[in-house]
């Protein structure tokens, strides 16, 4: 187990917790957390025993985005990245392996998500939030444009007139306006989240994963496609479920009328 910094790795029962431990900043990204996180997220990819993913933050934030003494450091350096290399080489990779990670990702949003945090958490394939979560698009605040997957990811959720207002006025989204626009599956109070999060993914822990992960490599993929297009990925996608044993099973059980014990095969 490598020996992370800025993160906390744990795995039990079938599911990896990453949570972003830096909370004196609010679990503000540096270069390593970034690092970190993709590394992480590769290694709960990689373990065959993970069957769900949850991402977290510690202290009273899920992230406040881009750690920006950080930025403002690597100023002076004439060796630095340029933001646009800074993305291309970090949080894009993080981003891309959030999605491509044929399992599922349960965003626990403990607090604000702000920034690149905001981004992190609406790359996840569900969010359940405290009733202490907000969601801010703060960039423009240092005159910035949404980036890692903001852009992309907003417009979906909560549509473009929405995710512009948000983006231009970096207004602070609570967690039940958010459940109203759709940009969290469910609110639990503070004391909960955690707990309830457990629940969800033990649950997912148990799932067919294959057929997740399926059902999320259809769901990346859609937003670009033709109604032809898609139920022609649907029929090939079905094709790879149907040889799963996990099918097999879930179809034995229903017919022998007993619960199903999918393996994640
Ligand atoms: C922080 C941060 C932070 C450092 C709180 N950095 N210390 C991508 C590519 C490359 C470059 C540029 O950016 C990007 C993407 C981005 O993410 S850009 C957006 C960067 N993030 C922000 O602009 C958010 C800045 N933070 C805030 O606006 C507030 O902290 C929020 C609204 C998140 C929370 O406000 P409060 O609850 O009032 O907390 P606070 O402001 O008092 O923060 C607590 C501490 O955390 C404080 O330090 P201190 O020593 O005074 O206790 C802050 O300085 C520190 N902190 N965010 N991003």
């Amino acid at each position: 187990m490598p020996d992370y910094q800025t993160i906390l790795y744990e795995v039990a029962d079938g599911v990896a917790t990453i949570t972003l431990n830096r909370p004196e900043v609010l679990n503000a990204f540096n270069d390593q957390m970034i690092a970190e996180t993709t590394a992480a997220l590769k290694a709960a990819e990689r373990d065959e025993s993970v069957r769900c993913i949850v991402l977290t933050g510690a202290g009273r934030a899920f992230s406040s985005g881009q750690d920006l003494a950080e930025v403002k450091a690597r100023r002076g350096d004439p060796q630095a990245p340029s933001l646009g290399e800074h993305l291309r080489t970090g949080y894009n990779p993080l981003i891309l392996k959030m999605r491509t990670l044929e399992k599922p990702i349960i965003g626990a949003i403990n607090g604000v998500a702000a920034g690149a945090g905001c981004s992190v958490a609406l790359a996840c394939d569900l969010r359940l939030a405290s009733d202490q979560a907000s969601f801010i698009e703060v960039f423009v605040n240092v005159g910035l444009i949404p980036d890692s997957g903001s852009t992309w990811f907003l417009p979906r959720l909560v549509g473009t007139a929405k995710a512009f207002e948000m983006a231009a006025t970096a207004q602070r989204v609570k967690a039940e306006e958010a459940l109203a626009l759709g940009l969290v599956n469910r609110v639990v109070p503070a004391g909960e989240l955690m707990a309830a999060t457990r629940e969800l993914a033990l649950a997912l822990a148990k799932a067919p994963t294959r057929a997740i992960g399926l059902t999320k490599r259809a769901l990346n993929r859609v937003w670009t496609m033709t109604l032809e297009e898609a139920l022609e990925y649907e029929a090939f996608l079905q094709e790879i479920a149907s040889r799963t044993h996990d099918h097999e099973e879930g179809v034995t059980a229903f017919l022998e009328k007993r619960p199903p014990q999918f393996t994640g095969k």
